[in-house]
């Protein structure tokens, strides 16, 4: 691999997450296309439904890409979506050399696509920047394998583990550079999540208020249905869409079907409230390939316990506020030994301001994967 084809890859990287947020439940893809070490067209996919990556690039270019190398994040698709193949628009534009970073997982594509173009004499490179490529479209790559959403975990909390004073104050635990970053992550994924007991504490809109942003769709676990009608949350429904997970419809639902919100019915577990792979399943089947859950802190490790998180996200303020009864980011029962605690992969720690964000991952288990 040269030096010059990473750069290139970087480029296409770099325009790739233009499309975050716009482009779910589709990956963030870009091109480049490149004649004697000259960028003669870029491209990305704008927005789920429009034109590929490739496609937007060859349309871009501003000479003739006959012989050119075509740099591109994901492999090339060789099957008609919403658009045609992006193999074809390679082929006819006489391309000449193809360098991938990651291979597509859609089984629609999966090597075929580079085949197709091996087959039709054009040389292939593949993993080219190939960690980056992949990182970028982790959700992508889980939800078209699983059909279930990718569902990332955030809380803020101080040093000494509480996301509020023990009188319930919590304004705010993170500083404004912690506090952005949440709203790009809001941004970002398509679903927001909490429970129940997070709106009757907060009221809270969970919209997203960065600017040019969008607000993603609100789902609040609900089993009984006791979110009340004048929140904030149901008073917005017209305007942002809301989902309403119950485990049985009754009056109460009615009212807030009323009020906008979509109700969707859902098994119950041992204990009465929502199963949470039957909602994530239902969600799927929506193309809601993301979520990020924000609280509260029975939601946590039920969420947890079932086994749907993918990705831990932890602000972290260097405050510390006592208090035997002051919140933690985690409740519900626990684990009882600490060989059964979850451990995070491939952490990582970003300092934003005077917070920290740790992130990490969680791996699948095969109870919790649809396969
Ligand atoms: C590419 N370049 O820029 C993207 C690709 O419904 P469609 O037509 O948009 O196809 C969606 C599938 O195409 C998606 O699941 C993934 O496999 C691939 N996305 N492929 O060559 C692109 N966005
Ligand atoms: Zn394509």
């Amino acid at each position: 691999m040269q030096k010059n084809d990473q750069t290139f890859m970087r480029r296409a990287l770099e325009l790739a997450k233009r499309g975050a947020g716009r482009v779910s439940p589709n990956p963030m893809v870009g091109c480049v296309i490149v004649k004697d070490s000259r960028i003669i067209g870029e491209g990305w996919h704008e927005q789920c439904g429009g034109l590929h990556a490739e496609r937007n690039a060859l349309q871009n270019c501003t000479e003739d890409p006959a012989g050119a190398d075509l740099y591109v994040t994901l492999e090339p698709c060789c099957h008609w979506g919403r658009t045609p193949p992006c193999t074809d628009a390679i082929l006819e534009r006489k391309i000449g050399r193809v360098f991938v970073g990651c291979l597509d997982p859609n089984p629609l594509v999966a090597g075929k696509g580079a085949q197709i173009l091996r087959d039709a004499g054009i040389p292939v490179e593949t993993g080219v920047c190939e960690d980056e490529c992949r990182r970028l479209n982790e959700v992508f790559f889980h939800y078209i394998t699983h059909k279930t959403p990718f569902v990332v975990l955030k809380y803020a909390m101080t040093l000494d583990g509480k996301t509020a004073a023990h009188t319930g104050d919590s304004r705010w635990v993170t500083d404004e550079a912690a506090r952005a970053h949440v709203h790009e992550t809001r941004n970002r994924l398509p679903g927001i999540m909490v429970g129940v007991g997070t709106v009757l504490a907060d009221d809270p809109l969970l919209t997203c208020r960065m600017e040019g942003g969008r607000s993603p769709v609100r789902i609040i676990c609900d089993s009984r249905a006791r979110t009340p009608l004048d929140s904030r949350i149901v008073r917005t429904a017209r305007e942002v869409p809301t989902i309403l997970a119950v485990t049985e419809q009754n009056e109460r639902t009615a009212a807030l079907a009323a009020a906008g919100i979509d109700i969707l019915l859902c098994k119950a577990d041992a204990q009465g409230h929502v199963c949470l792979t039957d909602l994530m399943e239902q969600l799927g089947a929506q193309q809601i390939d993301s979520i990020l859950l924000e609280g509260g802190s029975s939601l946590a490790f039920s969420a947890l316990e079932a086994g749907i998180v993918r990705k831990v996200q932890a602000y972290i303020a260097p405050k510390l506020i006592g208090g035997a009864e002051a919140k933690t980011p985690v409740g519900g029962a626990g684990f009882a030994k600490m060989a059964d605690a979850l451990t995070l992969q491939n952490l990582t720690v970003t300092p934003l301001g005077e917070d920290f964000l740790l992130e990490g991952d969680l791996p699948c288990s095969p109870a919790s994967s649809k396969k």
